[in-house]
């Protein structure tokens, strides 16, 4: 078959869809799949507009999880510094901070296996309250959560929670082993069961084949209904981890992901995630296009640089794209 043959692609709307059909897509030439995700993407979303969230890390590193990618896990010897749990003071002036650099959901990460009990969940209970009362979004990544403690946090006003798969499920041991995929499984339950959104999603470059993330897309596409909101990351290398040197990630391959993503998950947001001080403004440009229209703004991630305000305003500029204006206070 000629493969530029129009075909029939999946869609989560429509149901199960098959490993195979998702290993399909990602195998069509990529400007077909581009063109086609570009197509689907201006049926269910405003195209002109960008979604902007800025992160903070609320408490950082020292965490007994062992994921081979990340700066804050204390089986690594990385350079980061252990900061205890920020106080509610300091975090929603870093909020406040945020909206005004034109961010208008905020997203507070602790380096957690789980959510503690007792005073440290008060207090971050307390963080997405004000958070709220900022008239942003809230959004926290904080581990495994209890269907109670879920609840607690829906109660607390908070619209998103995030916790990715990272990778398909055949990869995902060689990536962490101190938790199961259907550990993170169990929390996003929790999650959906409290009323809370769904952020999920995954890392590219993590050593994994296209395979990889066809399993990744399946699990992803496959949830019912499909995350609300669905990160794309690139690996961050950061010396120390076992991942560092990994293989670079073709940006095509980057590319042809969001372009799937999008076709699977039509109404969903796609987040350009970490990695984009690594992509140049072409590629991000096409990510755009594919379907992205989500990203982080502000010179940090978590722990790890983002692209400088000043940058991400002038290309956003360059392709005529706008913030989504601030959501009205509930
Ligand atoms: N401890 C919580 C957890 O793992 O769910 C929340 C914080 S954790 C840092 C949030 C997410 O950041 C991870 O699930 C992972 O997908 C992403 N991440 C961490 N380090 C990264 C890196 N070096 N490059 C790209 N993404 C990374
Ligand atoms: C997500 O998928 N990407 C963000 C957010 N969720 C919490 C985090 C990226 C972290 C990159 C590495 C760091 O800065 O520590
Ligand atoms: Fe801990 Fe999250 Fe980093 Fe894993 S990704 S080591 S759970 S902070």
């Amino acid at each position: 078959m000629d493969p530029h043959t129009p075909v029939t692609s999946p869609t989560a709307a429509a149901g199960q869809i098959a490993l195979a059909e998702v290993e399909a897509l990602l195998q069509r030439p990529l400007l077909d799949l581009v063109f086609e995700a570009a197509g689907v993407h201006r049926q269910h979303h405003d195209p002109g507009r960008v979604q902007c969230s800025q992160l903070l890390s609320i408490k950082t590193g020292g965490c007994p999880e062992d994921c081979g990618y990340c700066s804050q896990s204390a089986h690594h010897e990385t350079a980061l510094a252990r900061e205890p749990l920020m106080s509610v003071d300091q975090v929603l002036a870093a909020a406040a901070a945020a909206r005004q650099n034109g961010a208008e959901r905020f997203c507070m990460g602790a380096a957690w296996r789980a959510v503690p009990k007792g005073e440290p969940f008060e207090r971050v209970l307390a963080m997405v309250r004000g958070v709220k009362e900022l008239g942003m979004e809230a959004c926290v990544t904080l581990g495994m959560l209890d269907e109670e403690q879920a609840a607690q946090l829906r109660e607390a006003g908070l619209d998103y929670y995030n916790h990715n798969l990272d990778t398909g499920r055949s990869h995902y041991r060689n990536v962490v082993t101190t938790r199961s995929y259907d550990d993170r499984l169990a929390t996003i339950a929790n999650v959906r069961k409290a009323g809370v959104k769904v952020c999920c999603g995954g890392i590219l470059g993590l050593g994994e084949r296209r395979q990889g993330r066809a399993e990744l897309l399946h699990e992803l596409a496959n949830l019912d209904p499909p995350p609300e909101s669905l990160p794309i990351n690139t690996l961050v290398q950061v010396e120390g981890t076992p991942m560092a040197g990994s293989e670079e990630l073709d940006w095509t391959e980057l590319v042809r992901t969001v372009a799937a993503a999008r076709v699977l998950m039509p109404t969903t947001a796609i987040r350009l995630s970490a990695g984009r001080t690594d992509l140049d403004e072409a590629t991000q440009a096409m990510c755009f296009l594919a379907g992205a229209n989500s990203i982080f703004v502000g010179d940090e991630l978590l722990t790890t640089p983002n692209p400088e305000p000043a940058t991400d305003a002038a290309l956003l500029r360059k392709l005529s794209l706008l913030p989504v204006a601030h959501a009205p206070s509930e």
